[in-house]
C-alpha cells in the first residue's frame, strides 16, 4: 500500500524551506500522512508553522525539542503520545558543527568541537529512538540523514565526517536493537544540497560542480527526491530495509 493516510510522522529538523526536513515533510504529506514537526528553540516556530501552514490535509502537530537535552526529549516524546497515541515513523534531519572547525584541518578539532558535534549530529539519533520506541507500537521506521564525509574524507567536512561515521555505525546498532520491536532505522546518505547547514561548510560551491563533472547522473540532486526516498523508507514499500545506508547522491559515491 502507498498510502500513508491515518499515519503520523515526526519530522525533526525544519529550519525553513530549504531544509531537507521539508522536503520529507512534503513527500509524506503527499502520501496522505498526518504530520508532527519539532523544532530546535521557539524562535524557529513560526517558520514551521507558516510552512507547515501550506500544506493539504491532515492539520499538523508542533513540539519544542532541543536535542541536547534529555529532560527536552522525554517530555516532547511523552507530549506526543498524550496528544496523539501511536506514531509510525520519524525523519531525523539534525546536525551541527562549529562553523570554524568545519574548513582547514581536521587535526585542529577542539574537544569541545568535537564533543558537541557528535552530541548533536551523533547521539541525537539514539536519544530519539529510545524516546519514540514505545510510541511506534505498530512498527515502522525511522531514517536520518548522513554524508559521505562519513565514509571518505571530503575537504573540509573534517569534525562533520567524523560524527557521521559515528551516525552511520548508529543506525546499525539501533536496527539491530529496535528490529524486534518491527522497527526499522535507515539512513539517506544526500548529495549537496543548498541549506542552511550546508552554508557553514567550506566551498560549498566546489562540491556542487564535481557532482556535475563527475557524478553517474550528472546533476546534483534535489529536496524532493531525498523525499522520497524517506517516504520509501518510511512506508511498507521498504519492510526488509533496516540498517541501510542508501545513497540518493547522483550515484556519486559509486564513481572514484
Ligand atoms: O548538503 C546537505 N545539505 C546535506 C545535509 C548533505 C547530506 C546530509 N545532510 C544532513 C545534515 O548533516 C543534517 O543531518 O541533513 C540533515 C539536515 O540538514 P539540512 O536540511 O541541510 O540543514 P538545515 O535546514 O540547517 O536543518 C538542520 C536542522 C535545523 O532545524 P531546526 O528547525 O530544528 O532548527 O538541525 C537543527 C537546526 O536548527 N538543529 C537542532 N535541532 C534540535 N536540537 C539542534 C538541536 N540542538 N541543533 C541543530
Amino acid at each position: 500500500n502507498f498510502s500513508l493516510e491515518g499515519r503520523t510522522y515526526v519530522v525533526m529538523g525544519v529550519a525553513n524551506k530549504r531544509s531537507i526536513a521539508w522536503g520529507i515533510a512534503q513527500s509524506l504529506n503527499k502520501a496522505g500522512a498526518r504530520l508532527i514537526f519539532t523544532y530546535a528553540a521557539e524562535r524557529f516556530e513560526k517558520s514551521v508553522r507558516d510552512l507547515a501552514a501550506t500544506l493539504e490535509g491532515p492539520e499538523s502537530l508542533f513540539y519544542e525539542c532541543d536535542v541536547t537535552n534529555d529532560e527536552a526529549i522525554i517530555q516532547t516524546f511523552e507530549n506526543i503520545q498524550k496528544d496523539v497515541g501511536v506514531v509510525h515513523g520519524l525523519a531525523h534531519c539534525i546536525a551541527f558543527a562549529n562553523r570554524d572547525e568545519l574548513k582547514g584541518e581536521y587535526l585542529n578539532t577542539s574537544r569541545d568541537g568535537f564533543l558537541t558535534a557528535h552530541n548533536i549530529s551523533s547521539y541525537s539519533l539514539t536519544a530519539v529512538a529510545r524516546a519514540v520506541q514505545p510510541i511506534m507500537s505498530e512498527g515502522g521506521g525511522i531514517v536520518t540523514l548522513t554524508y559521505l564525509g562519513g565514509e571518505k574524507v571530503v575537504e573540509n567536512y573534517n569534525v562533520m565526517g567524523v560524527a557521521k561515521a559515528s551516525l552511520d555505525a548508529s543506525v546499525r546498532y539501533l536496527a539491530n536493537d529496535l528490529g524486534k520491536h518491527a522497527i526499522r532505522v535507515n539512513a539517506i546518505s544526500a548529495g549537496p544540497l543548498r541549506t542552511l547547514s550546508a552554508k557553514g561548510v567550506g566551498d560549498f560551491n566546489k562540491i556542487h560542480q564535481v557532482i556535475e563533472e563527475r557524478a553517474p547522473l550528472r546533476r546534483p540532486i534535489t529536496q524532493e527526491e531525498v523525499g522520497d526516498t524517506a517516504y520509501f523508507l518510511m512506508s511498507d514499500l521498504s519492510r526488509g530495509v533496516t540498517g541501510e545506508i542508501i545513497h540518493v547522491d547522483s550515484g556519486f559515491s559509486t564513481v572514484a
